[in-house]
């Protein structure tokens, strides 16, 4: 009986993603044993990539590399405590990029975006540390250098949208998305910091 209803939740829980209020009224007539259980189940896939480990890509974008600002960006985020755990010079290909920009291909601005992120070598770099996602696009800035705070990156380096001289992953999944597109995972290192015990009391 309740591998059966287990097995019609899992069912309506797929059909009626797309509609929370549906799939609330719907959870109702569950037990809690199985809703708990969905639950935690959520929690368990949540909870394997600690916030500790997270990942995110950070590249210095051509302006940066011509301007010499790479070392200046990787102090930053030296300083504040992020592991580096992959880092490369290149010079990117149209095909990568209209892959990493993908979303943007319908804009006005993509043929010169392209024509910016191709004029010169880039470093990209893979940066792990807790909660670095959010917290390396605070210190990249706002995307309008013109709006960004002094103190970010963009903010202290730049002053128009057209060159604003870093990129940063704005989230876990696009995060995760580009360090494939970017990286071999043989490229990505795991290693252990020596200061990792005083930046961060693991729970
Ligand atoms: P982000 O880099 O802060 O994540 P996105 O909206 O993802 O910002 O845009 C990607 C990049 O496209 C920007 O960093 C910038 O280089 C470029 N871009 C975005 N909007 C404009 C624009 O209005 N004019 C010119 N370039 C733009
Ligand atoms: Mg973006």
């Amino acid at each position: 009986m309740v591998m059966l209803q287990r097995f019609v939740f899992k069912r309506l829980r797929l059909f009626y993603s797309g509609n929370q209020e549906i799939t609330k009224s719907l959870l109702t007539i569950f037990p809690a044993a199985l809703l708990d259980g969905h639950r935690a189940a959520g929690h368990r896939a949540k909870s394997s990539l600690p916030d500790f480990k997270e990942r995110t890509l950070i590249a210095v974008k051509p302006d940066g590399v011509q301007r010499h600002l790479v070392g200046q960006i990787i102090q930053r985020f030296e300083q504040r405590g992020f592991k580096l755990v992959g880092l490369k010079m290149l010079q990117v290909s149209e095909d990568l990029l209209s892959q990493h920009y993908c979303e943007l291909r319908s804009k006005p601005f993509y043929p010169q975006l392209l024509h910016y992120m191709t004029s010169g070598p880039v470093v990209v770099m893979v940066w792990e540390g807790f909660k670095v996602v959010n917290t390396s696009r605070m210190m990249v800035g706002h995307t309008n250098p013109a709006e960004a705070k002094a103190g970010t990156v963009r903010g202290d380096f730049s002053f128009h949208i057209s060159r604003n001289v870093v990129h940063a992953s704005d989230s876990l999944e696009g995060a995760q998305r580009e360090i494939q597109l970017w990286f071999e995972n043989k490229e990505l290192l795991t290693w252990d910091c020596c200061d990792q015990k005083l930046t961060c009391e693991e729970e």
